[in-house]
């Protein structure tokens, strides 16, 4: 497997500043290495660069969307080169937004080649607002609403075709903090979540084993992890922190159930605030998930 890393030093889609820290964090931490040793050749193509943070208020139910706009362009035009090269895009963010472009990318990619894909959306949060039932503006709270067609035309028609992605395709795990409006969304287009309370009751095996239900054996798998999906306590460095979210063992048996599907096709690590997390653990611990993600095992995987 042929991997690229897309570093993407921003936080304009958040309000608390320090995620722009994230793609140097996760280098420091060892990423690359992480994916070297479960046998992936890497290339890092350095960071983007965009505009800076303006700090500025939201405008009309958006803060910061030409900045948004643009950073997600050039998002979608690298991660685009790498996945129709027939490499795996691995986007270093960045704050969440940036899975407009990226994902808009892969769901290009796949629709050119007939292929289905499947997004799968580790996070404590829905990322479902849109302008009119936003708590903050802030644009890490709206790709998935964005990319299933809810958002500014300039982003919605990012892909090339609009919605960039079925609400049949997504499925959401971890999540324990979605706005009101959000709520209705979610349940309007029948998103397929699998939040704590889920999780608790039927176990990460279970709810992992329906997410990853029907793959066909051409589906390309995006696994969009937004580090807030783990419990704080094991992930202080994000900029959005939720208690109550998975433990170590869960996030990694999250990320080996991928793995055994074979189908992993790209990956975003997103929200990283290394400017709140003074020991790095948060870095480290993204490094880890992704050992798993590609096949790490404690035993030999003879029969599963
Ligand atoms: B993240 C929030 F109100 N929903 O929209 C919002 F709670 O990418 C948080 O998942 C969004 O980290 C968090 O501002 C965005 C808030
Ligand atoms: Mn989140
Ligand atoms: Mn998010
Ligand atoms: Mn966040």
């Amino acid at each position: 497997m042929d991997v690229s890393l897309i570093g993407a030093p921003t936080d304009v889609g958040a309000s608390v500043v320090g995620c722009r820290l994230g793609p140097g964090a996760l280098r420091l931490a060892g990423i690359q290495a992480a994916f070297e040793r479960f046998g992936a050749t890497v290339v890092d193509r350095g960071d983007l660069t965009g505009p800076v943070n303006p700090m500025a208020p939201p405008v009309d139910g958006y803060r910061h969307l030409a900045e948004v706009t643009e950073w997600n362009r050039s998002v979608h035009d690298a991660v685009y080169a790498e996945v129709s090269g027939g490499r795996m895009p691995v986007l270093l963010g960045g704050d969440h937004c940036l899975a407009i472009g990226s994902v808009s990318a892969v769901a290009r990619h796949c629709r050119e080649q007939g292929r289905p894909m499947r997004l799968l959306w580790f996070d404590a949060h829905a990322d479902y607002n849109t302008a009119s039932i936003t708590p903050s503006g802030n644009m890490h709270g709206m790709p998935v609403a964005v990319l299933t067609g809810n958002g500014p035309q300039d982003l919605v028609e990012l892909s090339g075709a609009v919605p960039a992605l079925a609400t049949s395709d997504v499925r959401q795990i971890g999540l324990r903090d979605v706005d009101l409006g959000e709520k209705h969304l979610l349940h309007e287009h029948r998103i397929e979540v699998f939040d704590m309370r889920y999780l608790d009751e039927v176990g990460v095996r279970e709810a992992m084993r329906m997410a990853l239900d029907d793959l066909d054996p051409d589906t390309h798998v995006h696994v969009s992890l937004d580090l807030d999906f783990l419990d704080d306590t094991i992930a202080p460095g994000v900029g959005t922190p939720v208690r109550g979210g998975p433990t170590y063992r869960e996030a990694h048996l999250c990320m080996e159930m991928v793995a055994d599907t074979g189908r992993l096709g790209s990956l975003d690590i997103v929200e990283l605030n290394p400017a709140l997390d003074v020991r790095s653990e948060t870095a480290r611990l993204a490094v880890d998930l992704v050992e798993s993600l590609f096949g790490k095992s404690t035993l030999l995987r003879v029969h599963r």
